[in-house]
């Protein structure tokens, strides 16, 4: 395996704590029903976006789905304007008309979010192609769930990446399940990156709850990408601790044995990325408290300023939407 330095794997925790503090802060406040929209929360997942995102250039796109809070934490975008979003307010990212799935920042290449499943992966071809076509150094990262593989624009996007050799890395997020739906009951073959072999491009699954096992994965695929190679296809293995959309777990709905989710916690990214940051001696416990507290007081300032902030004025109610 490459080696990742020092300041890289510092830089992974921090984000991972930023995505999962910031969604632990959502959990924590949501039952007061003043946060209107609904959240799809990425806690359990935070590996991918870290690993992914640490390879992307602020003018790097990446075009995302209804769970995209760690997406956008980890491509840089500006959390004042995300929580401001979830509150509805007129400072938020989407001037507080989007909510959660709404999310968008292009100053940093947060291109968009869309809910509509599989949304995200032509756009991110569109993004690969403009770049190509205007020969921008960019490269145009689609994250998307194994829902998404479902459907068919996902092979017809991936043939079309491929045949124009575009810049696009396609993230898979394989959590098996789609809302309430296993995988196992919608997918003939279990493997999604095989699929991308039959487009002739680069593609590889890995664990996607080892910040650098997906680190290094994508390295290739990005720097792939960036050397006119191509696109790449990553599956990544891992799981989502909350239910579908909320704060809850659903396990008690019966929508998945608790035991399953309990396997998965103790797979936490987080923690295991701890115990290797502390017995590499990268960091002691007081470094790692040090970037807790740090992170904890960028989120409470971003949520002062958000509950602080006006709502849209009547009049601007239809502007910037489509009617
Ligand atoms: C085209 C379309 N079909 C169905 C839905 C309803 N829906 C919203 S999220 C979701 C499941 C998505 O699963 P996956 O892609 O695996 O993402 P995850 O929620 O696991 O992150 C479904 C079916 C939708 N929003 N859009
Ligand atoms: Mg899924």
């Amino acid at each position: 395996m490459l080696r990742v330095d020092k300041k890289t794997k510092i830089a992974l925790l921090r984000m991972m704590l930023r995505s999962r503090l910031f969604e632990e802060k959502i959990v924590s406040v949501y039952g007061k029903q003043d946060m209107k929209t609904p959240v799809h929360l990425y806690i359990g997942q935070e590996a991918v976006a870290a690993g992914v995102c640490a390879h992307l250039r602020r003018e790097d796109y990446i075009f995302s789905t209804h769970r995209n809070h760690g997406h956008y934490l980890s491509k840089g975008a500006d959390m004042s304007g995300m929580v401001a979003e979830l509150y509805g307010r007129r400072t938020g990212c989407a001037k507080g008309k989007g909510g959660s799935m709404h999310f968008v920042d292009v100053s940093c290449g947060c291109m968009g979010t869309t809910s509509i499943v599989g949304g995200s992966i032509p756009l991110a071809v569109g993004g690969a192609l403009a770049a190509k076509v205007r020969k921008e150094d960019r490269v145009s990262v689609a994250f998307f769930g194994d829902g998404a593989a479902d459907e068919g624009v996902f092979q017809e996007s991936l043939n079309f990446a491929a045949l124009h050799k575009l810049p696009a890395v396609f993230v898979c997020e394989n959590n098996y399940y789609a809302t309430n739906s296993h995988q196992d009951a919608r997918h003939a073959h279990g493997n999604i990156a095989k699929r991308g072999h039959a487009f002739g491009m680069h593609s590889e699954r890995c664990d996607g709850n080892n910040a650098e096992a997906v680190y290094i994965a994508s390295r290739k695929a990005v720097n792939r990408a960036r050397r006119g190679l191509g696109p790449s296809l990553l599956e990544f293995s891992t799981y989502r601790w909350k239910g579908h959309v909320g704060p809850d777990c659903d396990y008690m709905k019966g929508c998945r044995p608790k035991e399953e989710l309990e396997s998965w916690q103790k797979k936490c990214p987080i923690e295991a990325y701890k115990k290797i940051i502390l017995k590499e001696h990268i960091l002691d416990q007081s470094g790692i408290d040090a970037i807790c507290a740090e992170v904890s007081s960028e989120i409470e300032a971003a949520w002062s300023a958000a509950l602080a902030a006006p709502y849209p004025a009547a009049e601007e109610l239809y502007k910037d939407v489509y009617r």
